[in-house]
């Protein structure tokens, strides 16, 4: 849509920039966002979400390199040092290697992104996300025929990461995801929160965002990617097969076996914090059902 700044608009142009106004109207509703120029893409851009703030989003995280503690993120991340930052990409690849932080930027697309997000803890936020489709990675490094899945690992440096002293999990961090999952325009390589450069304690420099999914699936501060034709061992798999599958798909219908999956708390809001009906994959059953069909998502939970 072209905009001409000028007086003399003609009756032609008089409906487009309506429809524009609209629309900087309806951002002007999503708080700052639209001073950030946020602008989203049609097919992600869910226009009815509110963001959590800044302040929610990185103050109450799981990330437990630093810790088991909701706010031992955010009073210890910052003694991880992310420059220089590489990724090893290797297995299934036609260029596999040791990729710069740079390198894997190189020819990407940072697109904004406002998804919701739900942890397996029953609590959600929306966050704002600024990142590049997965795809496109995955596209540029090159995936041989017989690559079915993609592994990811955290990097293990217990000298800056104090909850890797303890083997609370066992480390590396590792997730995983079937190639089409990770393959799908909505899973995201996030390097940033509300167009400010990713805070370490939501997964500096780089994370992974598969907003269909419990959110342990979305692995932060990720140092290795590896294309395989095997089903990745997880960690929370590994750690609790009864509890944690590899699909764990948000699913109101399966339950925890310690808790409902029913609802869920939205961050946020102090005394007006509410609990809210939890969607079939999160919201994103139109994208990404046709990806299970066929599978009884009860067991593959
Ligand atoms: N490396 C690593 N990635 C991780 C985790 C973790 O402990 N370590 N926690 C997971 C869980 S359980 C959740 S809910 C999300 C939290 O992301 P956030 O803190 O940015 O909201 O990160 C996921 N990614
Ligand atoms: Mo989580």
């Amino acid at each position: 849509m072209a905009h001409r700044w000028t007086n003399d608009l003609t009756q032609a142009d008089a409906t487009p920039k309506a429809a524009f106004l609209n629309r900087r109207q309806l951002m002007a509703g999503v708080a700052g966002l639209a001073s950030a120029g946020f602008a989203g893409s049609a097919r992600a851009m869910d226009e009815t979400l509110v963001p959590n703030s800044f302040e929610d989003i990185t103050s109450y995280n799981n990330f437990y390199e630093f810790g088991t503690a909701k706010d031992d993120p955010k009073k210890y991340a910052h003694e991880l040092t992310t420059q220089p930052w590489s990724i090893k990409i290797d297995g299934l690849v036609d260029n596999p290697g040791d990729y710069s932080f740079e390198e894997v930027l190189d020819g990407m697309t940072i697109e904004d992104r406002l998804y919701r997000f739900r942890c397996v803890e029953a609590w959600a936020m929306n966050i704002p996300w600024n990142g590049f489709e997965l795809a496109d990675l995955l596209q540029k490094v090159g995936v041989k025929p017989e690559a079915k899945y993609v592994a990811f690992e955290t990097l293990v440096r217990p000298e800056e990461m104090r909850g890797q002293r303890r083997p609370t999990l066992a480390w590396p961090y590792r997730e995983g995801l079937r190639l089409d999952e990770a393959m799908h325009p909505l899973t995201l390589m996030a390097t940033g929160i509300y167009g400010e450069t990713m805070p370490n304690q939501n997964g500096a420099p780089i994370r992974l965002v598969v907003p269909w999914k419990y959110g342990f699936k979305s692995i932060k501060s990720i140092v290795r990617i590896t294309l395989t034709d095997q089903e990745p061992a997880t960690s929370w798999n590994l750690a609790n097969a009864r509890e944690y599958g590899f699909y764990s798909n948000v699913n109101p219908n399966v339950d925890h076996p310690r808790w409902s999956q029913a609802t869920h708390r939205m961050i946020g809001g102090g005394l007006f914090a509410s609990r809210e009906p939890t969607l079939m994959f999160n919201g994103y059953e139109k994208d990404v059902a046709s990806l299970y069909e066929g599978m009884d998502l009860t067991k593959h939970f």
